[in-house]
Formats: C-alpha cells, structure tokens, sequence
C-alpha cells in the first residue's frame, strides 16, 4: 500500500474463501495487505494462526520462513523492510518469544525500520486456560513489554476488531517515521469460530497518508541560504529510504556543488561521485557556513567527533554555521530510551518528508541562481573533485600497502571482495566493517547497502542479511553480508534458516576473534588509567577455543571455507563460494582471520 492511492494498480484481489476460524481472518488480512512473509519461531499461543497460515492461506502471502530464535524473526524482518521498503510480519510466541524478539525490536524501532510484530497470548478467558503453561505465558498486557519501543501497540478484543487493528499498524508502521507495531492475538481469538464473516475493509482505502511538503517559508529561506553560501554541506541519513530522494539530491548537490557526507542510515550518495565528501567530514565541516541536514538521526553527533576514552566532544563547525534541518523525527520522540540523541540547536528546523521537499528546494535554488552564483559554484565543483579523486586514490593506495600486513589487514579482505563481485549486480545485506567498504568500493545504486542495525543491539547481523536475501529472492542478485564474529556468536542458528529456505548468500566472516570493539575500549581506559593493556582480552577475546566458523557453516549443511589467513588465499575461495551462491542457491560462508580494525 503506497501513501498516494493508485488506482490503475489494485491490490491482489481479496481471497474468495471463507474464514472460519478468527486466525483465518488475521491470514485475510495479513493477506490483503500484500503481506509475502512472515517469520516465526513456533508456539502453541499461535497454533492457530499457524494453521490458519499453513492450511487456510497454503502457506503463501504469508509464507513461513522458520527462525530458531525470535531475535532473528525480527531481524529477518528488519532487514527485508529496509531492502523492500515495506514489512513483513515476525510471529512471536507469547511472552517468552517477546523477551528475545524484545532487542530485535529495539533495533528496527531505533532504526526506523516497519516490522509487524505479531504476538499471541492467553487465551484471556481464564476458564479456557490450560493449567500451568497458559497462566504463567499469559501477562497483562502483553504489550507493555515492548511499548516504550514499538510506534504502537493493540490487543484486538473481538475478531471484528481484528481488520481495523491490523490495517491501523500497517498504516502507522509505514508512515513517516517508520517503525515497528507489535499486535497481540488471544489464542481464545483465534481459535474462536467465526459465525458470521466478517466484510474485510479494503486496504487501499486505509493507506498511509501522503507525505507532508514543507512550510513555504522555511523552504524560501532554506534556498536562500544555500545558494548564498559559500561553502554548504549536506548531511543525510536515513533520506535514501526513498530512493527517489537519492536521486534529488544528487541533482540539488550538483546544482549547488555541495558536498555530501552520507551518515549511512541507508544509501543516501554515490560514494563514486566527485561530491560526495563522507571520508572527509570534519575538515568539510571545519568550512562550512550553511548545513543542509537531512533525515539525520543524530545531528549532534554529525557535527563534531568525540574521544572515546575521555568522552570529551569536539565540535567541527564553527559558532556561525547555519544549519537546516528536514526530518520528520520531531514526531517519533518517547520518553524511555534516549534515542532522540542530543539537542543540537537548528536555523531552520522543518518538519517534512525529504523526498517530497528536494524536488521543490532544487527549483527554488535554480530560480535563485545568477551569474555571480554560477561561477562560485562551478569553481568550488572543480575543488571538491580534485580532492574527492585525491582521496580515492590514496585509499587504494593505502590498500594496496596493507597487502604485506600478517594477519590479513581489513582493507586488504574489503579490496579482495571487491575484486570478485564488482561485475555482479550486488547488494551488501551487512556490514560489519565500517568504513573501508564505502572508501574501495562502488557504492552508487540506491539500495546497494542497508545500513546497521540501527540499536547497536548485536545478534543482528546474520537474520538482517537473510532479511535482504528474502527481498531480492529470485532477482538474480548476489547477497553480500560481511559478517563480524562476535555478532554471529549471539545467533548462529540463522545459518540454520538460510539451510532450510535455500537462501543465497555470501557470507564473509571479518574475523578478528575478539569482540574487539569492548577490547578496544578496555585499551583505552587501561591507557587512561596507565594500568596494563595486556588484560584487555580478557573477558573480551574469542580466541581460546577460536572458532571455526567454516564447520559451523557446514554444520548446518551449508558451504563454509577456512580460516583464511594469507591475503593471496582470499580470491580464490571467494570465488568457489561465489560460485556457490549463484550455481547452488545456497549460503557459502569464507571465514578470513584478520587484524581487529
Ligand atoms: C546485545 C549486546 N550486547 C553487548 C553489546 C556490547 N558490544 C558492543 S560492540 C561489541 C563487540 C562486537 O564484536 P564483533 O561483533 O565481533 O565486532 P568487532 O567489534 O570485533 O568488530 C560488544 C560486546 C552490544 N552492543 N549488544
Ligand atoms: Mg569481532
């Protein structure tokens, strides 16, 4: 369901059977709201709906894709709704399931991410309770567990209330911003036989609504800022969730020449184009004069860096940088976590979609430009390539340099994947590498990337990837998910979903034996405090066993190779893995050991 009603393209036609039991109706529903899949970790709090799903709807829209932990139904979730922009449901079993869905959740939630989260509970009905099980998984209510992180929660109380439940999450987890619901269904509902059909709504007349324009006169002023500036920067973060915004601002850079430092939320700028500035940040920052942010998560952060050993913040702008805001994150603030991040004072705060203002902003700015204008601006595009070049090649370079390194440097391992899926029509799931990715490769299609997880929640990245493989199932596509170690630790048994539903995906195991990032701060405070660095593995590293992530792959009947440890045996077993994934449509995963950052 997009917001604009179109009606040239009808949702699939509404299912000519008859429901007959409340589960059945949640599988119509689910249905007419072009639901595809729904992963779950199984329960008897849904065993109707799960027969309902399987027998009623035969197993299609929603099909199953079966998780062995709740974290990664959810995770699944979130990343299939970044790489398709709509959701996908996660079943969730009760209060148990909820607990472990509960950090995936808080993830997609910080995110901004649209996940169903469906739950199930009681039944509510006491005197149908079986003893002991159903009375101590039954809460009241079921939701509060989640609520300070979910955009919205229901109970529906009756199955005529199922259809207006259900199409109000659809609705409020796809409007701006985004973020997951999480809806609890009695098991008494569900299995309750329905008398009387319901009259299903039709969803197209409940879409999300058509995304807010900006106010005329902030967008006046914001144009004139920016063309009057003398050096302005963009920011954006998580704009690139409409792919068209990618495009606009592209042309409003251009127009302008002004940089852009892309915070990665999701793909917001082609990191091949001479003005994209995301390596170079703070010395762009240092200049600028007028900031256009866009969608930014945490602007406080953007706009200076911090010591993480002594907390101290250094801001990158001067005291006379204006700065624009448009996002529409003033309206998805809540109390418990502090997810809204720092208060960073704004010029020109607007609160509006950014894929429907750009367009508007670039016709104001090209209407504004005179003579004088244009030439400042073709002189400073000419600057910004230079430097953009300049910095691209001495990333190769110090790439190139890295080769020698024993163990394997990470920009060696980053180069090494390059140079075997350029060619193919790629899409990196997870990336658990930081910056190298985006300084060797090519990142130019809206959508090639999907960002983090959002919460710094781990356990993470496995399901997320698999998320986007469900997404571009079928499309010829080769996944990419360069996975750390310590993430994969806390859900292995992904690997087992990927066996089992046949997903394609390269695997790419950035294994540095550690959960370094927490090693990396016991360095920092053992240096800080001069006491020894040399315990700082303890507690932290995984080296003792290592873990051999090739059989863990091939435990769960997958293609697993290594560990790799030389930087010339990298290609090679990409490409056996690569053929892998294409020939077989299977997961292969290449464990490489390497250097921690
Ligand atoms: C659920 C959860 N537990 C603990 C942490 C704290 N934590 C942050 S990063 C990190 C280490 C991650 O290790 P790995 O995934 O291997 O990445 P690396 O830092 O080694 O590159 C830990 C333990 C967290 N973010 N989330
Ligand atoms: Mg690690």
């Amino acid at each position: 369901m997009s917001a604009v009603r179109d009606v040239t393209h009808p949702l699939p036609l509404r299912p000519q059977r008859r429901p007959q039991y409340g589960s059945d109706i949640i599988v119509d529903m689910l249905q007419a709201c072009g639901i595809v899949y729904a992963a779950c970790n199984p329960g008897a709090s849904f065993r109707g709906l799960h027969d309902s799903i399987v027998n009623y709807g035969g197993n299609h829209m929603p099909e199953l894709i079966q998780c062995c932990h709740e974290e990664i139904s959810v995770a699944l979730a979130h990343g299939y709704a970044k790489a398709t922009g709509t959701p996908m449901a996660a079943l969730i079993h009760n209060i148990v399931g909820l607990q472990h869905a509960s950090m995936a959740l808080f993830n997609a939630w910080c995110d901004r991410a649209p996940v169903l989260a469906l739950g199930a509970t009681g039944p509510m009905d006491s005197t149908q309770r079986r003893p002991w099980i159903d009375w101590i998984h039954t809460a009241l209510v079921q939701g509060t567990l989640v609520r300070d992180y979910v955009k919205w929660d229901d109970q529906p109380y009756s199955l005529a209330s199922v259809p207006e439940s259900l199409l109000r999450a659809y609705r409020i987890a796809q409007t701006d911003p985004q973020g997951p619901i999480y809806l609890c269904y009695d098991a008494g509902l569900q299995e309750e036989v329905v008398r009387v059909p319901p009259i299903l709504p039709d969803p197209h007349r409940y879409a999300p609504p058509a995304p807010p324009q900006a106010h005329p006169e902030a967008l006046e002023r914001t144009a004139d800022l920016l063309v009057q500036a003398e050096h302005p920067v963009a920011i954006a973060d998580l704009l690139g969730r409409h792919p068209a915004a990618v495009a606009s601002l592209r042309s409003l850079a251009e127009l302008l020449a002004m940089p852009v430092i892309d915070r990665g939320g999701r793909f917001n700028f082609p990191n091949t184009h001479g003005l994209d500035a995301t390596d170079a940040a703070s010395d762009i920052l240092a200049n600028a004069d007028v900031i256009l942010a866009l969608d930014v998560l945490d602007l406080f952060g953007a706009l200076g860096s911090v010591d993480k050993a002594t907390r101290m913040f250094q801001p990158a702008i001067g005291p006379q940088t204006q700065i624009i805001h448009i996002t529409m994150g003033d309206f998805l603030v809540r109390s418990w976590a502090a997810d809204y991040e720092r208060l960073q004072a704004v010029d020109v705060p607007i609160a509006a979609d950014t894929a429907v203002v750009l367009p508007h902003l670039l016709a104001l700015c090209q209407a504004r430009l005179g003579r004088a204008e244009t030439a400042r601006i073709t002189a400073r595009a000419t600057h910004l390539n230079t430097q953009h070049r300049a910095r691209r090649q001495q990333w190769q370079q110090a790439a190139h340099l890295a080769r020698a390194q024993h163990p394997i440097a990470v920009p060696t391992a980053v180069a090494e994947v390059w140079e075997v899926i350029k060619h193919e029509d790629w899409v990196l799931v997870n990336n658990a590498v930081g910056a190298w990715t985006r300084r060797l490769w090519d990142w130019e299609r809206p959508g090639c990337t999907l960002g983090s997880s959002g919460g710094a929640g781990l356990g993470y990245g496995m399901g997320a990837a698999l998320g986007g493989v469900l997404a571009h199932r079928h499309s010829g596509k080769v996944c990419v998910n360069l996975q750390a170690d310590g993430d994969l630790l806390y859900t292995p048994s992904a690997l087992w979903t990927a066996a089992h539903h046949q997903l394609p995906l390269l695997v790419v195991m950035f294994n540095n034996r550690s959960y370094y990032n927490s090693e990396e701060h016991a360095l920092d405070v053992a240096r800080v405090r001069e006491r020894p660095a040399a315990n700082a593995g303890i507690g932290t590293r995984l080296d003792d066993p290592p873990v051999n992530f090739a059989q863990m792959a091939q435990a769960y009947g997958l293609y697993g190779e290594g560990p790799i440890i030389t930087p010339d045996a990298i290609r090679p077993a990409l490409e056996r893995a690569l053929s892998v994934v294409k020939d077989e449509s299977r997961l292969a995963l290449v464990d490489i050991v390497m250097q921690p950052r």
